[in-house]
């Protein structure tokens, strides 16, 4: 792979960039493109049926891989994690892998999108378990694509976000909801986000009730002190960002401890970072309305966010989408 030098100004230059091509596009489906009952069509016109028991339940599951600049970024190891989710959930992707794998890189080369944040649900169907037992039950799966979705934009990237530990809730714990199943009860999320504006800051990051952190509203939660890499192990998903994060560390020789992470490690920690597949790594310099390490985004995070930007364009990882 060519050494290619990533950082902000120039991530976010070719970025805004693409996004004026996009903006100018006379392609019906620029603006976001689904995948309903084997149709393409336009995002803001897709509709799901009222009876399907992802909307009456939550009976689902999902998964979000993103494309950058062109090119599907470990889209495997997305549909891996759908797979292992689908599988927890007795439910089946109607599609099949390979079927599913095509028609998501289908959905971002008719929509011409460059950036995209791409959306796969599968959910029970139409009838609810009562009537129906799991493996008789006729899945639905639902795609979409639309441009890329920062959970925290890029202007705040540069000096960072701010958030609390909520006080009136916890995460779900994990023997209600298994975690690693990605999904979109997000009752607790929500509650964090409202208790988050209501205490002037954006962000939750959620505890387990037992003085540990989690996760926050679709991200992902690592800390640095003295030079070490934490991220809590339980009551979490499995993200893929965080993945590629810890796998950023091990190359650079940096220790990483994969564990409990007591809340009050977040109050004395050196560098605080959000993960997700929506953001990339999102720097947090304000905790609780007091600052985090020095209070500006630090040398870690700064090299582990370039990092990560660099790996978009490693064949290993990433793969050119053919938009003819
Ligand atoms: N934890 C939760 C609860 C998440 O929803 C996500 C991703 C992550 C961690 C990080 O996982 P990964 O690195 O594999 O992306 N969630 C966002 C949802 C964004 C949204 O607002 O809906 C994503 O899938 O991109």
């Amino acid at each position: 792979m060519e050494k290619i030098v990533m950082d902000m100004d120039a991530l976010f230059e070719g970025y805004l960039r693409r996004t004026e091509v996009l903006k100018a596009s006379t392609n019906p489906l620029a603006q976001g493109v689904a995948f309903i009952e084997g149709e393409f069509l336009q995002l803001a016109q897709a509709r799901i049926p009222l009876l399907d028991q992802g909307f009456l339940h939550s009976d689902l599951t999902y998964d979000v891989p993103a494309v950058w600049d062109g090119r599907y970024f470990r889209l495997d190891d997305h549909l891996d994690r759908l797979e292992q989710s689908c599988a927890k959930m007795r439910l089946r992707n109607p599609l099949g892998r390979e079927m599913l794998r095509e028609r998501l890189i289908e959905l971002v080369a008719r929509s011409g999108i460059r950036d995209a944040f791409v959306e796969v649900i599968v959910t029970r169907g139409l009838k609810f378990l009562r009537e129906m037992p799991s493996d008789q039950a006729v899945n639905h799966i639902y795609l979409f694509a639309m441009p890329y979705v920062w959970v925290m934009p890029p202007d705040m990237q540069r000096t960072g976000g701010s958030a609390i530990v909520p006080r009136t809730v916890r995460r779900t714990p994990p023997g209600a909801m298994d975690p690693t199943v990605k999904n979109l009860q997000w009752g607790d999320f929500v509650r964090g986000l409202l208790e988050a504006g209501d205490r002037g800051a954006t962000y939750p990051i959620l505890s387990d009730g037992d003085g540990n952190l989690t996760e926050g509203s679709g991200f992902n939660v690592v800390l640095i002190k003295d030079g070490v890499l934490h991220t809590p192990k339980l009551g979490v998903l499995e993200g893929v960002t965080r993945r590629t994060v810890l796998e950023i560390a091990a190359a650079k020789g940096w220790k990483t401890v994969v564990d409990q992470v007591p809340v009050s490690a977040a109050y004395d920690c050196d560098e605080l970072f959000f993960c997700t597949t929506a953001g990339g790594i999102m720097p947090v310099t304000r905790l609780d309305g007091q600052p985090v390490g020095g209070g500006q985004v630090g040398p870690v995070t700064r090299e582990i966010w370039e990092t990560y930007w660099e790996l978009h364009y490693d064949p290993k990882l990433s793969f050119v989408i053919n938009y003819e």
